[in-house]
């Protein structure tokens, strides 16, 4: 059966370019740093994010939790928003491999201020921890793809800065809130002192995700991706893929985009409560309480007629749209949900 998957958009296959590009992939021990696509890959990661080093990380994940084991020490307190990637959904790597201890914020759709931040860092006092870190989640996932406006983190890096604390961006979804906003995304990432972001999402590469920032904590975080078993040797296949995601799949970001208003506003005039105002980039969540089902129900009865969702709250569904997902695939989306909603 061939499912509409909108479950995430790290369900995307890689495209047929990007499968030849693996296939001819000139590759070496990247471990000894001789792997020439890894490093091309590096190398373009940094310089459209406008730093000066990138690393090619196994994941996401790896990405964050090496980011937050160089910037921070053990016993440090991060600010992070509360429902962020990084706190909610990486079990507990932070306090696990940091030691550090989260503090999380309450955002406005996912997004924190500058006052917030201001409020929540640590004063010079026996009893507290050290602030070590600010992590920014750019576009907020569980928040509905929310993105940071310039002048938000323009803000927050001066509060940052004022207090010697660095920024990290957890920019899985970096290019989707440069489309958005229509910049190019080194105004997004200039405000943060680490970036991470994925190639294996909406930009379709296969497996990755690249932490870019400045050359002396780029080889720290080189260590721990060793010491964490993600040093790998001719990754140059899994580059070469990577390289096309940050070549030929970021400016048809904006077509999920669409499709993703399209079916928010579509699912909202079924009387389905989606607040659409954080219909920013690809990802949609919808209240089904109205439906007098739970998520988990719903999500059978969606899988039953070809559309796989995911239950993100007992009754709250995610959809997310990408490149595998086209404009008749939401009209069907929208037809089965009348259906399902009407009984
Ligand atoms: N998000 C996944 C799941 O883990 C929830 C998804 O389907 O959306 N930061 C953000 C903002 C993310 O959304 C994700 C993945 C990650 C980090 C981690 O990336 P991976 O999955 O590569 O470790």
């Amino acid at each position: 059966m061939k499912y509409v998957d909108l479950r995430s958009d790290t369900v995307t296959h890689p495209t047929a370019a990007m499968r030849k590009a693996m296939y001819e992939a000139e590759v070496g021990d990247d471990v000894y740093q001789e792997d020439p696509t890894i490093s091309r890959l590096e190398a373009l990661g940094a310089q459209l994010t406008g730093k000066e080093a990138g690393l090619f990380m196994t994941s996401g994940t790896m990405g964050n939790q090496i980011a937050a084991m160089v910037h921070t020490k053990k016993s440090d307190e991060i600010i992070c928003e509360a429902e962020s990637h990084i706190y909610y959904f990486e079990v507990a790597g932070l306090a696990c491999l940091s030691g550090a201890q989260a503090r999380p914020l309450v955002g406005d759709k996912g997004i924190l201020n500058a006052d917030q931040i201001r409020g929540a860092i640590r004063g010079i006092d026996i009893h507290v921890p050290d602030t070590g870190l600010i992590c920014l989640e750019n576009t907020h996932n569980r928040a509905g793809g929310t993105c940071y406006t310039k002048e938000g983190l323009a803000a927050i890096r001066e509060v940052a800065t004022a207090h010697h604390i660095p920024i990290h961006m957890d920019g899985a979804r970096i290019f989707n809130a440069a489309v958005a906003q229509g910049v190019p995304v080194d105004e997004l990432t200039c405000y943060a002192d680490s970036v991470q972001f994925c190639l294996s999402k909406g930009l379709g590469a296969p497996v990755g995700s690249l932490l870019v920032g400045k050359r002396e904590f780029i080889e720290k975080a080189r260590r721990f991706r060793k010491m964490l078993g993600g040093g790998l040797r001719q990754a140059g296949v899994l580059a070469a893929a990577g390289i096309l995601a940050l070549t030929d799949m970021v400016d048809r970001l904006g077509e999920d985009h669409d499709n993703a208003r399209i079916l928010g506003l579509g699912l909202a005039d079924l009387g389905l409560k989606i607040d659409v105002s954080t219909i920013q980039t690809n990802i949609i969540m919808v209240d089904v309480t109205a439906t007098g089902k739970t998520a988990k129900v719903l999500v059978d009865e969606f899988k039953t007629n070809g559309i796989k969702v995911n239950a993100f709250g007992e009754y709250k569904i995610r959809m997310v749209t990408h490149y595998g997902v086209t404009r008749e695939d939401i009209d069907y989306v929208i037809g089965v949900t009348a259906r399902i909603v009407k009984g």
